[in-house]
């Protein structure tokens, strides 16, 4: 039976066009605006930052936090969404400026360790098991700020934490190699499952692959793909396109390089991703040009794009391919997939 995907997005992928260098270019939306989105573009599930769901977290009681939890998983639940993920934000508050689980402030660890235990919450409350864990700060500026070997500790201790306060919980962790840090902890989705090894329930920590991230870290996404599920640890997927080494372009899938995500999409096909119920969630920012009247088109074309890629992948001629790959002829199989790409 051939595999069939379900979409998702995150309110912050409708996003207004800030950069370093200057200021929105698109009026802000409401939540419930970006709701009727989803249903219009015909998405299945929203993920969230634990303060999409509950904004102005740090300075809400737990009874308020529940209950505007509460608030969103109806409004969902109206729409007829579910949510994919939670994450902690752990890298917007003044407590995360040395970073969160790794910061070299004893104080500041235990606040990020106590906001992800109610990211924990508010996930339960939408009902969702999996928890993303994007470690945006943990790394340095310059090396010799932090002891790296026990900044894994502290990742570990972490993880344990937040592996203790719920058995059910997954924790899939979003490995980014720099940006905002110069060198992050966690730069590939081998080093996030290397970690996993070390906690205290290694079967409920796994990954979430971001081809950005990805090329960033100089890999390619397809092999990121095949790697992690090989160890069934592929959790949840952030496709998006980066053209080189540079910013985080989270551009919509597909707009750089039209064959590496073709690959993407065959070591999706191959491992059947999404066959345990995961979500292909396209982390895209429209261009900052962007007029408001064609702001989901980054949300629309990357989902086109993934849809069109999948029957490329079904219909590439592998007979042809596998004779090609027997004899040796790398140059005539290199033509065969940019022929099929480009419609011949
Ligand atoms: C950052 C990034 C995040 C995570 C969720 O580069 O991709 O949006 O996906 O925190
Ligand atoms: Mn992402």
């Amino acid at each position: 039976m051939a595999q069939t995907y379900k979409f998702c997005f995150g309110p912050w992928n409708i996003s207004e066009g800030t950069d370093p260098y200057g200021p929105p270019t698109r009026p802000p939306q409401t939540f419930d605006w970006k709701i009727a989105a989803m249903k219009k573009l015909g998405f299945d599930a929203m993920m969230f930052h634990d303060d999409d769901v509950v904004p102005d977290i740090d300075t809400k009681s737990p009874a308020q936090i529940r209950r505007e939890s509460k608030e969103v998983k109806k409004k969902l639940a109206d729409a007829g969404l579910v949510a994919e993920m939670v994450a902690p934000r752990l890298w917007f508050s003044p407590n995360t400026i040395d970073g969160a689980y790794t910061s070299n402030d004893a104080a500041q660890r235990q606040y990020a360790i106590d906001r992800s235990l109610r990211c924990i919450d508010i996930a339960k409350i939408l009902g969702t098991d999996l928890i993303v864990l994007w470690l945006a700060r943990e790394g340095t500026y310059l090396r010799e700020s932090k002891n790296g070997r026990r900044s894994i500790e502290l990742l570990v201790a972490a993880f344990d934490k937040l592996l203790g306060a719920d058995k059910k919980t997954r924790l899939a962790i979003e490995p980014k190699p720099n940006e905002p840090m110069d060198h992050a902890y966690l730069p590939t989705i081998g080093h996030a499952l290397a970690v996993a090894q070390l906690t205290c329930d290694a079967k409920r920590v796994g990954c979430v692959i971001e081809s950005a991230h990805a090329i960033l870290a100089g890999l390619d996404p397809a092999d990121e793909i095949d790697f992690a599920t090989s160890f069934g640890k592929l959790w949840s997927l952030h496709l998006n396109d980066q053209n080189g080494l540079k910013f985080d372009q989270d551009k919509p899938f597909g707009s750089a390089n039209l064959r590496v995500a073709f690959n993407q999409v065959r070591a999706l096909e191959r491992n059947q991703y999404g066959r345990d119920g995961q979500f292909v969630c396209f982390d895209v920012h429209p261009f900052r040009g962007t007029k408001p009247e064609h702001w989901l088109g980054h949300l629309e074309n990357s989902r086109r794009t993934f849809l069109r890629l999948v029957e490329k992948s079904r219909t590439f001629n592998e007979t042809r391919a596998q004779a090609l790959i027997a004899d040796r002829d790398y140059q005539a199989l290199d033509q065969l997939a940019l022929d099929h790409l480009l419609g011949r």
